[in-house]
C-alpha cells in the first residue's frame, strides 16, 4: 500500500477523481493536516508540506500540479462528499467552521466514567447527521463500567437512529467490533470532551489493527500518537482516523437536515397537534405536551430539542442581518444539500 492509499485512495475515489480532473498529468493528494499557513499532504510519494494553499480543510483530496517535482501546485479539491461542521465560537458574524470533509462516520466518543453532559450528546449528533456521514456512538473505558451504569443506558437512550458501541482502550474490548467497521477507504472522525479517552482509544486501534494484520509498527521516533490538532491517521487495513483536541463548544451550523435527523420523533409529534400553527405551549390538542404528559416523550428531550432550535432561528437571523456578508445558505441550498448529504449517508448505510 503506498503513502495515498494508506489515506484512503481506493479504486473508487480513484475513478472518482480521474472522471473529475481529466488531465493525467495532476496527481491526487489527501489533507492530512492544517497548519498555519501550510498543509500536509499524503500523495502517492509520500508526505509533503504544501506552503501557502491554506483553504483546504483536513480530508480534503486535492489535484496536484507536479510538473516541478519539488514545488508542486495545488489547482483543485475535489467536491467534497460530507462535510463536518460548526459556527466558529464567538463569532459575531455567524462564520462556518470546517472540521474535516470526506469523512464516513463520525464517532460520538462518550466516556462512561463521568456522568452525561446535558444536552452535547444530542447536540454532536445534530452535527453529525447533518455532515452527510454517518454517526456511530462510541461509550469508552468500558472497563470502567461499574462506575456509571446509567451512563450506558442513557447514551443509548438518546443516540436515536446511530448505534452504539461500548469499546475500552484498557481492556481492548470492543476494539475488533470497531475495526470491523473501517474497511479501506473510510475515515472516521473522533468527537467528544476532552478527557473522553480519544487519543487513546486511537492508539488502541492503531495497535490492535497491527496485531490483526500480523504487521510489525514501523518506528517512526515519535512513539504513541497525541493529540495537537486535527491530524489524519492511517490504520493498517486501508481506514484513516481523525483524532480531535476535546472541542468547547460545539455551535451548531446549519444543521436543519441533523436536527430532524435526532429529533424526528419530535417533528412527527408536529403533524398530530390539533392546530397548523400550535406553538406546542398550553394551547388545546397539542401532541407534544400530550406526549410529555403520557411520558411517550422525555421532558428533558424536548428541552433538548427547543434549545438547539432557537439556537439556529438565531443563526439565521445574524446570517440575514449581516447582509450576506456571512454566506449563509439560502433555504433552497439548504434543502438540496440535505438531500445530498441523506443519499450520500445512505449509501454507507449499514445492512
Ligand atoms: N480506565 C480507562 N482509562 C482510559 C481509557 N481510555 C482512556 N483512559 C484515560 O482517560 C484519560 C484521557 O484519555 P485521552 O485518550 O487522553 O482522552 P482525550 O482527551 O479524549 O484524547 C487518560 O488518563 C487515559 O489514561 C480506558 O479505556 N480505560
Ligand atoms: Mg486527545
Ligand atoms: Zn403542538
Amino acid at each position: 500500500m503506498d503513502t495515498l492509499q494508506q489515506y484512503g485512495f481506493t479504486d473508487r475515489m480513484k475513478s472518482r477523481f480521474t472522471s473529475h480532473f481529466t488531465d493525467p498529468g495532476l496527481e491526487p493528494a489527501r489533507v492530512a493536516r492544517v497548519d498555519r499557513g501550510r498543509i500536509l499532504v499524503a500523495t502517492g510519494h509520500g508526505m509533503m508540506h504544501l506552503d501557502g494553499y491554506t483553504e483546504a480543510a483536513t480530508g480534503d483530496w486535492l489535484a496536484l500540479d507536479t510538473t516541478d517535482r519539488d514545488r508542486p501546485t495545488v489547482v483543485g479539491v475535489m467536491p467534497r462528499l460530507s462535510v463536518l461542521q460548526r459556527k466558529k465560537a464567538y463569532d459575531p458574524l455567524a462564520e462556518a467552521q470546517v472540521l474535516a470533509a470526506n469523512v464516513e462516520i463520525v464517532g460520538v466518543v462518550v466516556p462512561i466514567d463521568r456522568p452525561i453532559s446535558s444536552n452535547r450528546l444530542e447536540r454532536t449528533l445534530v452535527a453529525a447527521w447533518d455532515s452527510g456521514a454517518r454517526p456511530l456512538v462510541i461509550l469508552t473505558k468500558a472497563d470502567l463500567r461499574n462506575k456509571f451504569d446509567s451512563v450506558v443506558a442513557h447514551t443509548v437512550d438518546r443516540a436515536g437512529a446511530a448505534e452504539v458501541i461500548t469499546t475500552s482502550a484498557e481492556s481492548g474490548d470492543g476494539l475488533d467490533e470497531l475495526l470491523a467497521r473501517l474497511g479501506p477507504g473510510i475515515t472516521m472522525v473522533l468527537l467528544g470532551p476532552s478527557g473522553a479517552g480519544k487519543s487513546s482509544l486511537a492508539n488502541a486501534l492503531v495497535g490492535k489493527a497491527l496485531q490483526n494484520t500480523g504487521a510489525v509498527r514501523a518506528t517512526d521516533g515519535r512513539g504513541k500518537h497525541t493529540t495537537t490538532s486535527r491530524e489524519l491517521i492511517p490504520i493498517p487495513g486501508g481506514a484513516v482516523l481523525m483524532d480531535t483536541p476535546g472541542l468547547r463548544g460545539f455551535a451548531l451550523w446549519d444543521a436543519e437536515a441533523g436536527l430532524d435527523e435526532v429529533f424526528s420523533d419530535i417533528e412527527a409529534l408536529f403533524d398530530a397537534c390539533r392546530f397548523a400553527d400550535c406553538h406546542h405551549g398550553p394551547e388545546p390538542g397539542c401532541a407534544v405536551q400530550e406526549a410529555i404528559r403520557s411520558g411517550a416523550l422525555a421532558e428533558r428531550r424536548w428541552l433538548s430539542y427547543q434549545v438547539m432550535e432557537r439556537e439556529l432561528a438565531s443563526l439565521h437571523r445574524r446570517q440575514a442581518g449581516a447582509g450576506g456578508r456571512a454566506k449563509g445558505r439560502s433555504t433552497r441550498q439548504r434543502a438540496k444539500d440535505a438531500a445530498m448529504a441523506k443519499d450520500y449517508r445512505n449509501r454507507f448505510r449499514q445492512p
